[in-house]
């Protein structure tokens, strides 16, 4: 096998002051932050699709970027030029995951049974690739949403001819997230959603999500996945309203339905933010319900309404889900680039360039969160902030020794109560800056 990215070599630690554009300045990865390598605080992924697939095509226009990598595009010998691709690339960047859907890796054929032989000869490939390199799987997962067949959903299909092409998608899926020796799999509710309730019964397609996750958590267990099953909230794109709206949504659904015990999240901060929410907001919501799983890492754009995928460069966003991560003590899952370079970036340098660029930001990321935890400032105004609990009557409230009435006979006595604190949001923030930019 030749190599298919000449001319780019393996991405090297160089340091802040490198000028070098294929060079990590600030991901070192043996460098150790709170007492861990940076490498198993991020563990990385490359996501299939964006990376190996995807070469620009918009509603506006096609593929800028040629993902052919040297073979005809449609056919079994460009799934395997995409394996060569996809193991050269990250063993070039010192990447050691993957994530995949199902059709990511092999051309789609009309009956599934053919579907299913690629699938075999293709994951045989990849698993000789995986055994090669020591690269792994971080996730896997099937693709219920680009066949017009999943035009309604698919365990929300009105279809239940389509509820069962999901089920054989997901049992094959699962099989190779097994095969690939994966630590997760994915639901991300791709068109689990809709567009009118004119003509959509909720209750219905709700729980009908919730026995195919049911029926795939079982399949799962009896084939010998051990890892997390989990839901990747979205609230909206491609259906006007997606069941899957935010972590808090999610996480209520997987209660109400008895599968909380099998799935975590994966939490992307695209979707958090088209969902109105902070990154950060999300992760701390799957984090206090013991369910911060993995993370989709990527960043929008404010000024836009859809998922624009963007490498992320935002460092104070960054920090702030490092921050979560850290005080979680870590991910189970890994930090997937569920990215893509924006049509205009077409070159193979592009898609390196990219992925130094994602690297780079969580690498100061973790840095700086580490910086907010050392310098200590904001987690001890936090604690200070809630101390009128932790004695008197505040204390017994928290013990769940009181009573309404209680409480409502010490108001009684406050006359008028003092206000609480002040927030000092300005000098957190004004601390923040220091840290990030001091
Ligand atoms: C799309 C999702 C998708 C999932 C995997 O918005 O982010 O890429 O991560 O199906
Ligand atoms: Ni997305
Ligand atoms: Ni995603």
């Amino acid at each position: 096998m030749s190599e298919i990215f000449t001319g780019i070599p393996k991405i090297q630690y160089e340091g802040p002051a490198s000028k070098n554009p294929l060079a990590f300045k600030f991901y070192d990865p043996e460098k150790v932050v709170l007492g861990k390598k940076m490498k198993e605080h991020l563990p990385f992924a490359m996501a299939w699709w964006h990376n190996l697939c995807a070469g620009g095509t918009d509603m506006f226009g096609r593929d800028t970027a040629d993902k052919s990598f040297g073979a005809e595009k449609g056919t079994m010998e460009h799934a395997k030029a995409k394996v060569d691709a996809g193991f050269e690339f990250m063993s070039k960047l010192g990447i050691e995951y993957f994530c995949f859907h199902d059709v990511d890796i092999i051309p789609e054929a009309d009956d599934i049974k053919e579907t299913n032989r690629r699938l075999d000869e293709i994951s045989d490939y990849i698993l000789a690739k995986m055994k090669e390199t020591g690269i792994k799987c971080l996730w896997g997962t099937a693709n219920m949403f680009s066949n017009p067949r999943f035009m309604n959903g698919a365990g929300s299909s009105n279809s239940a001819d389509v509820f069962c092409f999901a089920a054989a998608q997901i049992k094959k899926a699962l099989d190779l997230t097994v095969k690939f020796g994966g630590k997760g799999y994915v639901f991300w509710g791709g068109r689990e959603g809709y567009e009118t309730l004119l003509n959509t019964d909720m209750k219905f397609e709700q729980d009908n999500i919730a026995r195919l996750m049911r029926m795939a958590v079982d399949y799962g267990r009896s084939i010998g996945f051990k890892g997390d099953f989990y839901i990747e909230p979205k609230p909206k794109e491609p259906m006007k309203h997606q069941y899957d709206f935010d972590a808090a949504t999610a996480i209520g659904f997987l209660r109400q339905h008895g599968l909380e015990k099998d799935f975590k999240m994966n939490i992307e901060a695209n979707h958090a933010t088209l969902a109105g929410h902070t990154f950060q907001h999300d992760l701390r919501v799957s984090a206090i319900n013991g369910m911060l799983g993995s993370i989709d890492a990527n960043q929008g754009d404010y000024l836009l309404g859809w998922d624009t995928d963007e490498f992320p460069f935002d460092v104070y966003s960054a920090t702030m889900c490092m921050y979560e991560v850290v005080k979680a003590g870590g991910l189970t899952g890994g930090f997937n680039f569920d990215a893509k370079c924006r049509r205009p970036s077409y070159t193979h340098e592009d898609m390196f360039e990219s992925y130094i660029l994602g690297m780079d930001t969580f690498a100061l990321g973790l840095m700086k969160a580490a910086a907010i935890i050392e310098d200590g400032r904001v987690d001890a105004f936090i604690k200070d902030r809630y101390a009128s609990y932790n004695s008197g009557i505040g204390a017994k409230i928290v013990a769940g020794e009181t009573t309404l009435e209680e409480l409502a006979a010490y108001a009684d006595t406050l006359g008028a109560p003092e206000l609480p604190g002040s927030g000092k949001q300005e000098r957190l923030e004004g601390i923040v800056n220091q840290i990030l930019f001091g």
